[in-house]
């Protein structure tokens, strides 16, 4: 009596949580949680630099080309498993968008790839308007082991076409798939269900007149060489049941290699070997940087970076940018939406063979709000790549860590 009052209850409780989970209305979301991941995450791994959006409004059909560099940070958390399999994509909600291009280090890159911590790679993604909407696009590199780690957001608008979107395939032996979105829908979908009934059939024949799971104790303590025929639990006509169930799985999948071996003569084998990326070849060194200290100022709002910059190349050198997380810092006014303005105590140029203490300072409420000052967290530390330019066109990306106070 009381199990089954129980069993209602839960029961009650389940059907409460599924209605509010369908039935109660939320918010739009207006961004896909680039702030949710931890300050960390976000600062010490990859600095998207240089990045470019060729436009922030396409049609359906439409490309657009995302390009720019990612750096794999020196700074990289030794509690992260390290960087070594990356594969180059964009984040957006949905798939609202389709990838139709990708290359890293002027090379075509479709698959994953190697990289290296401490260099630079060139990139370029093109991506293909599918659903109307505006939308926050980022380009994101995929770390495995780690995470998806996201580069600037811009605001771009997918408008509808007369015409709609459609996706044509061209094969190999020159035959095009008019739409690849609903190409063999109800064949795939056919397939699908098959699978699925087995492996319902299979589940059900063994939870619902079996007493499994409604007599779990008793089942557990039945050894796990033992059968349980005394009790009931699996009888040689179960064996035998279970077996054709089985069987029928086997011959499925197999009906399926030789169905698809037989359309479909010139496939592509799955592909495993994996390339290292074409990284930018190392710049002569101009600049040594020595992050003295960080501080952030709560009633302010405002994060100073104190730190000693010694030129150790022959002609002057000045502090363009600064990469943190999502963001990027520039003196002047900021161009882009991801932009915000640096400000250079005493000022950005060092001249050659000068050792200067730089207060960088940045200011604002994004700061707390987008969760890039560790506030309660583990790590009290602020990380970011600094961008210095030299003679010549000579660049370096110096990426370090400060210690941080919080005042
Ligand atoms: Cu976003």
């Amino acid at each position: 009596m009381v199990t089954a009052r129980r069993t209602l209850a839960g029961m009650a409780g389940c059907v409460i949580a599924l209605a509010l989970f369908l039935f109660v209305p939320t918010g739009s979301a207006s961004a896909h949680g680039e702030l949710a991941q931890e300050p960390f995450l976000r600062q010490d791994t990859v600095a998207f630099l240089d990045v470019q959006f060729s436009t922030d409004r396409v049609e359906q059909g439409e490309a657009l080309t995302i390009t720019g560099k990612f750096k794999i940070l020196e700074t990289w958390p030794r509690e992260l498993r390290q960087p070594d399999t990356a594969y180059l994509s964009m984040t957006v909600p949905g798939p609202v968008f389709v990838v139709t291009h990708r290359e890293v280090g002027g090379q075509v890159m479709p698959m994953s790839f190697h990289v290296e911590k401490g260099r630079v790679y060139d990139f370029e993604i093109t991506i293909v308007g599918r659903i109307p909407g505006t939308y926050h696009v980022h380009p994101a590199l995929y770390i495995e082991g780690v995470s998806a780690l996201l580069g600037p957001g811009k605001w771009v608008t997918v408008s509808p076409s007369p015409e709609g979107f459609t996706f044509p395939v061209k094969l190999v032996d020159g035959t095009t798939i008019p739409d690849l979105q609903s190409y063999k829908s109800w064949f795939i979908l056919g397939f699908s269900g098959l699978t699925f009934l087995l492996g319902m059939a299979w589940m059900v024949y063994w939870t619902v007149p079996k007493p499994t799971v409604t007599r779990l104790a008793v089942t557990n303590l039945i050894p796990s060489a033992d059968w349980g025929s005394d009790f009931g639990l699996i009888t040689r006509r179960d064996v035998r049941n279970v077996g054709i169930i089985a069987a029928l799985a086997v011959l499925l999948i197999a009906a399926g290699w030789v169905y698809s071996a037989i359309s479909y003569p010139n496939t592509i084998p799955l592909q495993v070997i994996r390339y290292d990326a074409p990284a930018e070849p190392s710049p002569p060194t101009l600049v040594e940087v020595k992050p003295l200290q960080a501080r952030y100022e709560r009633a302010s709002q405002r994060l100073t970076l104190m730190t000693e910059v010694t030129n150790v190349s022959d002609s002057p050198v000045q502090l363009r940018r600064l990469a943190m997380a999502n963001r990027e810092f520039v003196l002047g006014t900021p161009q882009e939406e991801w932009q915000l303005p640096l400000e250079v105590i005493p000022d950005a140029i060092i001249n050659p063979g000068e050792t200067k203490e730089l207060t960088i300072s940045i200011a604002g409420h994004f700061l707390e709000d987008e969760r890039l000052i560790p506030i309660g967290q583990p790590r009290q530390a602020v990380a970011s790549t600094l961008v210095f330019e030299g003679e010549g066109g000579i660049v370096n990306y110096e990426s370090q860590r400060w210690g941080l106070t919080v005042e």
